[in-house]
């Protein structure tokens, strides 16, 4: 049999992820489309100042292709981008990237995917495997007057590196890992930085411990240091933060008493009960910080958590009437994160496009395939395990399950295939009654949370995410062969 040809759009983590499972498996025919010039994606889109992964590096990475380089726990986003971009030379990926180039529209035939892209460029494929991202929309907060501000506005995502920031008044809007990101890298550098918080938020104090010199040199030398380094992080987190998230227990206590014992750091009373959340720790996506609270404390940052009633050529008006007059606007804002795959256009062969598919909200088929979508597949599809877990994890073992069906495919056994309805029906069904289990859904408003009010996240442990992954139900699809 022919080898299946694959397109992938995107070449960020996950798209790079996906394309070398198919070099490894032998699967030579295969472009990326990427819209940017540059592989990365959120690591290429994002660089604010104290930007870092708040998951630790030694577990944010392939587990094939382990940095023995990292220079922090957490390392700044520059390094991760860094990595992704060599990871694609090194693996064989960069010269099957087309670059510039955005796929607008994909149709699929009944036997192909036929793809439209920006350039004009056409192709056809057997797999179509979407790796857009999930965080990759910047959201714009509808303020009044956000328009006439007269210095420089730009979000979190778009970073204008050209505005000097040196001793000028700068105001950021969110509190999210963002703005709190943002607040504690800019501190000490703005001459004044005031945070606009809407709603307070829990943080997990975590030290970014940097590592030396010997660390690094046994590293490289002892690559099994990497390799217990990855599963012992990938230990930690899924046996605390991850069930933490999913069920009550001592790990949810032990996050909610660490956060609240952090909050008592702030020494000014007025300012801890601004600094106070409305809700448990974890119900919004957990922050982890060191340098939050320090930060805030100091005299030239402050805290702003009067409601912002609109934006006015000179700063920011809030509800009190008060002008806070600003030199730059940084909007952190967040992102629209039900947003996925859009704007592209996918059409089944039934006529029926992923838009109206997904007019309820965006869902799937074990996060990664969609009913009457024939060889359509999703890294950090709906309801991927994307909480505090580590993304790179998470990709690897969505593109082993898509490349097990690719194969399938080259070895003559399918020619298309698609979840059933039904099955998917059961699969969603399942999720929506464990969903109110978890803590997101404990009273508060977050990115996770869907049109119905329910968390577009996985219910489950990640690893019965990769569990569930790891046998494919061929019962449950509708196989040509
Ligand atoms: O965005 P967010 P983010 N007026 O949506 C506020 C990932 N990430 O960019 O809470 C005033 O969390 C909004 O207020 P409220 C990570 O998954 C990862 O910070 O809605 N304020 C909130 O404070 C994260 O969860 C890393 O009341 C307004 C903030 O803006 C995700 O990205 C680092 C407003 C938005 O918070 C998104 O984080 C950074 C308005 N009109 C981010 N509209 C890693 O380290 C919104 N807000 C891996």
């Amino acid at each position: 049999m022919a080898d299946p040809r694959v397109v992938i759009v995107g070449a960020g983590m996950s798209g790079l992820c996906m394309a070398i499972a198919l070099r490894r498996a032998g699967v030579r025919d295969f472009t990326i489309y990427e819209k940017a010039g540059a592989v990365g994606g959120t690591w290429r889109d994002n660089t604010y100042p104290g930007l870092t992964c708040d998951v630790p590096s030694r577990f944010y990475q392939f587990s094939f292709a382990t940095n023995p380089d990292w220079t922090h726990l957490y390392s700044p986003g520059a390094e991760i981008w860094a990595y992704l971009d060599r990871i694609a030379d090194r693996h064989g990926v960069r010269e099957h990237i087309v670059f510039g180039t955005e796929v607008t529209a994909a149709r699929h035939t009944g036997e192909r995917w036929q793809i439209e892209t920006s350039t004009g460029v056409r192709d056809e494929a057997d797999f179509l495997v979407t790796a857009t991202g999930v965080l990759h929309h910047p959201r714009h907060p509808g303020i009044p007057g956000l328009g006439t501000f007269e210095g420089p506005a730009f979000h979190s995502a778009r970073w204008d590196h050209g505005v000097p920031l040196r001793g000028r008044r700068i105001a950021v809007i969110g509190t999210g890992s963002t703005g709190v990101q943002i607040t504690t890298g800019l501190a000490g550098t703005a001459g004044r930085l005031m945070l606009f918080q809407r709603t307070a938020q829990w943080i997990l104090p975590v030290r970014n411990r940097p590592y030396g010199r010997l660390t690094r040199a046994a590293h490289r030398r002892l690559p099994v240091l990497d390799r217990l380094g990855y599963r012992w992080h990938e230990f930690v987190i899924s046996k605390v933060l991850a069930e933490a998230i999913i069920r009550p227990g001592w790990q949810r206590t032990l996050i909610g008493a660490l956060c609240r014992r952090n909050l008592e750091k702030v020494a000014d009373p007025e300012l801890r009960r601004k600094l106070t959340p409305p809700d448990q720790p974890m119900c919004k996506r957990l922050i982890a910080s060191g340098g939050f609270y320090d930060a805030v404390q100091r005299d030239d940052v402050e805290l702003v958590d009067d409601a912002i009633s609109r934006v006015e050529p000179r700063g920011i008006v809030t509800e009190d009437g008060r002008l806070h007059e600003i030199d730059v606007l940084v909007l952190a804002t967040g992102f629209d994160a039900h947003a996925y795959v859009r704007p592209m256009r996918l059409v089944a062969p039934d006529g029926r496009t992923l838009d109206e598919a997904w007019r309820d909200g965006p869902h799937a088929y074990r996060t990664v395939a969609m009913p009457g979508f024939p060889n359509l597949f999703f890294l950090m599809g709906p309801h991927s395990p994307i909480g505090n877990y580590s993304l790179v994890a998470i990709a690897e073992a969505q593109a082993a399950y898509i490349t097990g069906w690719i194969r399938r495919h080259r070895a003559g056994l399918v020619t298309t295939m698609a979840p059933k309805p039904e099955a998917t029906a059961a699969y969603n069904e399942a999720m929506r009654k464990a969903l109110p289990r978890t803590i997101w859904t404990s009273g508060c408003s977050s990115w996770y949370l869907g049109k119905d009010g329910l968390p577009e996240l996985w219910p489950w442990t990640p690893r019965e995410h990769a569990r569930m992954l790891g046998k494919p139900a061929f019962t449950e699809f509708d196989i040509r062969s």
